[in-house]
């Protein structure tokens, strides 16, 4: 592997220890900063009997409560800031499908923190002031525009804040500016290259050479398929509003597992249903403290997303621990038939199938109050002429491919070409119609 060196590798290639001993420092500024600031939290640490002073491990943390979604709702819009509103240069918000969405708010100090790990993210697999960075997620209260938008500027690169949108114009823009950086989500990229290649593009010869994705959930297939499309490298992105925007962890050049950045977040994984702390490589939902914000701090962050610590050592050379792809949410996790199945699982099975198009929707049904769950795939243009018999034939294969690596039986119904729903943004992949009767 090319070795290129590390923006801030006196910490991210730390030891154990030291790490662990910044994490502590970190954690009781921040909890002393939150106990002084926010009646919230300062009940919250007084009821827990915890003397932020006296902290002397960060397993310590385990006896404050989880902050969940709700609480944040609760506290709309600015009730859980930590530093006046004279202080606060800049709000985002997560955009929530019912009730009042999010607000999350930045000082200057923790715009800087925010763009500085994003820098060391892009820095680190080899992006420089040379290059050209083209931000293609959406700009407005959604953080992954601005978010990266500032950090590359700050990196001295020449940023193109393109926005989701107008694809034509994202080709356009990429092939005359000669972008060497894609910031996207996954699903948009993939349209991004389908729209091309269907206006003769070609690809591969494009500027290129890193994608930042994330966003969303995907799967190692679906960087097959982008990585095939477009001659990039394709790392995996992730974050949240509520802890930062993105920049919480990225892959690596290794591209197996994201780094957490964790001087500045301190990650746990609990059991979903106990709230039990789980030990490395146990699946879970990630819960999140922020470690060095200001006006937004979050202590034991309830994220929904399911992940696993990696407990091993990265042949890139950082120390920062890995989280392994998230797989899904707590929230998007179907359960069929007394069965637990992740969109994604369905995405890795189909993803690998030759003449499938990397364009699907599960449906969810009811009938006679059994849950019925069906997956809709585009087939490739030349498949599609085919007799239907064929069709069905592919159809059963599909489904018993789905239930050697699932264990449900899934129907599979195969769809024409271009008839899927493409997104700009995050793609829906359930259609869940069981209210509808
Ligand atoms: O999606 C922040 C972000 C923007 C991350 C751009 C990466 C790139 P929210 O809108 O608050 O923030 O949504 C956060 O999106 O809890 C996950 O469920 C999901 N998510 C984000 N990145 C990934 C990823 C941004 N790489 C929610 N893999 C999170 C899986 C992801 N899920």
């Amino acid at each position: 592997m090319k070795k290129i060196g590390f923006l801030d590798a006196e910490i991210s290639t730390a030891s154990r220890d030291k790490i662990a001993a910044v994490q502590l420092e970190n954690l009781k500024k921040t909890l002393w900063h939150c106990y002084n600031n926010n009646s919230f939290y300062k009940k919250r640490i007084d009821e827990a009997g915890l003397n932020p002073g006296k902290l002397k491990d960060l397993r310590d943390i385990e006896k404050l409560p989880f902050t969940s979604k709700d609480e944040l709702r609760e506290n709309y819009p600015f009730g859980l800031f930590c530093t006046p509103l004279s202080e606060v240069i800049r709000v985002h918000a997560s955009s929530g499908t019912t009730g009042n969405p999010t607000v999350v708010g930045y000082t200057r100090e923790d715009l800087e923190m925010w763009a500085d790990n994003l820098i060391r993210i892009m820095y680190d697999v080899g992006v420089r002031k040379e290059d050209v960075v083209q931000v293609s997620h959406g700009f407005g209260l959604f953080t992954g525009g601005f978010g990266f938008q500032y950090a590359a500027e700050k990196l001295g690169a020449l940023v193109i804040p393109v926005s989701a949108g107008n694809t034509e114009r994202q080709l356009k823009i990429m092939a005359d500016f000669k972008s060497t950086v894609l910031v996207c989500t996954p699903s948009y990229t993939l349209h991004i290259a389908e729209v091309g290649a269907k206006t003769g593009m070609d690809l591969s010869k494009l500027n290129l050479k890193y994608g930042f994705l994330g966003g969303e959930p995907w799967t190692k297939s679906m960087r097959f398929e982008i990585e095939s499309r477009i001659n990039m490298k394709a790392f995996n992105s992730y974050g949240l509003s509520e802890v930062i925007g993105p920049g919480v962890s990225c892959e690596c050049l290794v591209q197996n597992g994201l780094h957490i950045n964790e001087d500045h977040f301190f990650t746990e994984v609990i059991d979903p249903d106990t709230g039990k702390t789980l030990p490395a490589g146990s699946k879970g939902e990630l819960v999140f403290t922020s470690l060095t914000k200001k006006a937004f701090p979050v202590i034991r962050y309830r994220t929904k997303d399911v992940s696993y610590l990696m407990d091993e050592k990265c042949s890139c050379g950082k120390t920062f621990v890995k989280m392994a792809i998230p797989m899904g949410r707590t929230d998007d996790m179907l359960i069929i038939r007394g069965v637990n199945v992740f969109p994604s699982q369905i995405e890795e099975v189909i993803f690998k199938i030759k003449d499938l198009e990397p364009h699907y929707l599960i449906v969810i049904t009811q009938e006679n109050y059994m849950d019925k769950i069906e997956v809709w795939v585009e087939v490739s243009e030349n498949i599609f002429q085919e007799k239907i018999m064929i069709l069905e034939d592919f159809e059963k294969l599909i489904e018993n491919k789905l239930y050697s690596a699932i264990g449900i039986r899934i129907k599979v119904s195969l769809k024409e070409p271009q008839t899927i729903a493409r997104s700009e943004g995050k793609a829906k992949r359930v259609w869940d119609r069981r209210q509808e009767n």
